[in-house]
């Protein structure tokens, strides 16, 4: 089986899950930093779909603790929907955020095409968040801090049974790398349904090449690679441009190596770029380097190796 050389871009502008406006501006920064082109040039058939088109933001407080649910569940079902047709098309998907809210609709999309043909699952999750809270615990009500925890079933109805059936994915699917904030009552949470965590410490301490050999362990000819990628990953330093920066992330190195190594698999079948917020970004400098990663994702390397 030989994954498709033809991928669809989709565009969800909103910033409906996130505590800071401006993850709206995200597709057309990609854009603008020349995702398209940069594709092409790895071989690839590029058609970019354009952009859904969701509700608007209506910038409400929380209620019951979540903020924008309703709207939230409508991008959501969108992103699901055109996911699922990109998959189903044989096209590899590229999630243009938009908040990170939208990998729960994304990955529930994923997660079913495995379903459908008989393929294991591997979701490398490139995070400084664990994006695992509840209504429970959240300290903010913003959704973009709950897709992990609703893919693995624990969530308003509504957004764990998006894709019919729940949980979407088991927490033995998905790894988490780079984290360095989880909220008080997240921390429980992560512990207590045993998610995979390749935290900045642990990284400091084995280096990224081997926390990246262990969390792609398993990988086999059968496995769809599902990246999400939540540009805060990155340290603030090389990527301002995101509403919830945190110190302490991978160098542009480290970053890089992540990427060639997930590269190197070659079992990437999907993606998604999100949190990328141009009102933080700095002549998108954040935009570009999310693109140079993206063409290492797609197997640009300095050399050729085998
Ligand atoms: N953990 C915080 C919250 O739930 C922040 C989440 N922000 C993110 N997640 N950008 O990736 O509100
Ligand atoms: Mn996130
Ligand atoms: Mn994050
Ligand atoms: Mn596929």
């Amino acid at each position: 089986m030989s994954l498709s050389r033809t991928l669809a871009l989709i565009g969800a502008p909103t910033d409906i899950g996130a505590g800071h406006r401006g993850a709206v501006m995200g597709p057309e920064a990609l854009r603008v930093a020349g995702l398209g082109e940069a594709l092409r040039e790895r071989g690839l058939e590029v058609i970019d779909t354009g952009n859904l088109s969701g509700p608007a933001n209506p910038w409400q407080p929380p209620v019951d603790g979540y903020r924008h649910l309703p709207q939230v569940v409508a991008w959501n079902q969108l992103v699901m929907d055109a996911v699922r047709t990109q998959l189903q098309a044989g096209r590899l998907s590229v999630l243009m955020g938009g908040d990170h809210c939208l990998g729960l609709g994304s990955i529930t999309a994923v997660a079913r095409h495995c379903r459908d043909t008989g393929r294991k699952l591997r979701v490398i999750w490139l995070d400084a968040h664990a994006d695992f809270n509840t209504s429970d615990v959240t300290p903010s009500g913003n959704v973009h801090g709950m897709p992990v925890a609703c893919l693995c079933g624990l969530g308003p109805k509504e957004l764990t049974h998006l894709g019919g059936s729940s949980p979407a994915i088991v927490p033995a699917e998905i790894r988490q790398i780079g984290i360095r904030s989880v909220d008080q009552g997240e921390k429980r949470l992560v512990k207590e349904y045993g998610l995979d965590i390749y935290d900045m410490r642990y990284i400091d301490e084995i280096g990224m090449k081997r926390a990246m050999e262990e969390a792609l362990e398993g990988i086999d000819a059968d496995t769809h690679v599902h990246v999400s990628f939540d540009v805060d990953f990155l340290d603030p330093s090389i990527a301002p441009g995101v509403g919830t920066t945190v110190p302490g992330g991978p160098n542009y190195r480290e970053a890089q190596l992540v990427m060639e190594m997930i590269a190197d698999t070659g079992r990437l079948g999907s993606l998604d770029i999100v949190e990328l917020n141009p009102a933080f970004d700095d002549h998108n400098r954040t935009g570009k380097l999310a693109v140079d990663l993206v063409e290492s994702l797609f197997g640009k390397s300095t050399l050729m190796r085998d």
